[in-house]
């Protein structure tokens, strides 16, 4: 059993993994679309979460499901400014869940304190040089392309090589733009160009250790994903719905905190949270 790496500036260091809980301000959301759609219902869904144990609220205006399409700018920026402006003024740690370098630096402004991008700088050239000026730390996952063909991109011979390879890419490119390697968090991108049927998921999960051989700090978003309703599928073959796979997910937070992560990014907050401090109960025993 690992303890997390690093701390990173500027973000809580309860000395064992970090709860991010998701606010997805979307009506199409892959696990809870629509839920949390309303301005009001968002932020009181943010305050619920923190009150249940989580160290940091990622507010997105964005669906990235597969086949997704894209959201305007300005429709993002309506969706999420308010919710991370009110969060921020009531003392939350806020992230912004953003491909967009301009939501990003507005979130900033409205009182973000994390830049989690799921395209890792891909999406929006300007986006590193934003969080570079800001000097906010900034989570880089790992992503081959927009959700609307993005399953046609999950081609691997050795998807941890290729990953771990291709993320390191990406930090060497944030890097040359000015942001502060110790600013730079990774993701694996779970569900990201990776095939349930094809086992990419479980051999990110299986292999964090060759993600934290990066040096930066590891996030893991397994929560509700389709290949845990794989996993969990009916003798028929039908997928698990996405919100009866909250107890996998709280086991994939108890082996990944075990494993070295340092945030993982869940939809329920509370079973969640116990898993983590399971996992750092633990890790103090064996000294
Ligand atoms: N997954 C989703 C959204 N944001 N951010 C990070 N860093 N990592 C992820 O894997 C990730 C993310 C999609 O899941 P959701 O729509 O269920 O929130």
């Amino acid at each position: 059993m690992m303890t997390p790496a690093h701390s990173v500036p500027g973000l809580p260091d309860p000395g064992r993994c970090l709860v991010m809980g998701v606010v997805n301000v979307t009506p199409d959301s892959f696990s809870d679309g629509g839920a949390w759609f309303d301005t009001e219902a968002a932020i009181r869904h943010g305050l619920d979460l923190v009150a249940e144990g989580a160290d940091i609220v990622d507010v997105g205006g964005e669906s990235t499901r597969p086949g997704a399409q894209r959201v305007s700018e300005p429709e993002e920026s309506r969706r999420v400014l308010p919710v991370i402006e009110a969060l921020a003024a009531e003392g939350v740690c806020v992230s912004v869940d953003t491909m967009r370098a301009e939501v990003a630096a507005a979130a900033i402004v409205a009182g973000a304190r994390l830049v989690n991008d799921v395209s890792g700088g891909l999406a929006d050239p300007a986006m590193s040089r934003v969080v570079a000026k800001a000097a906010v730390p900034y989570v880089v996952m790992h992503w081959r392309g927009h959700s609307h063909d993005m399953d046609t991109r999950s081609i691997y011979t050795d998807v941890v090589g290729e990953v771990t390879d291709e993320l390191a890419a990406r930090i060497r490119a944030v890097v040359a733009e000015g942001v502060d390697p110790s600013m730079i968090i990774v993701d694996p991108g779970l569900g990201f160009a990776k095939r349930p049927e094809h086992g990419h998921n479980w051999s990110l999960l299986a292999h964090l250790d060759a993600l934290r051989a990066l040096g930066h700090p590891v996030l893991v978003a397994a929560s509700r994903k389709r290949f845990l309703g794989r996993l969990l599928a009916a003798p028929d073959g039908t997928p698990r719905p996405f919100a009866d796979c909250d107890d996998a997910t709280v086991a994939t937070t108890a082996l990944a905190a075990a494993a070295g992560a340092w945030c993982v990014r869940v939809h329920r907050v509370r079973p969640n949270a116990d898993a983590v401090r399971v996992a750092a109960a633990l890790q103090a025993a064996r000294g």
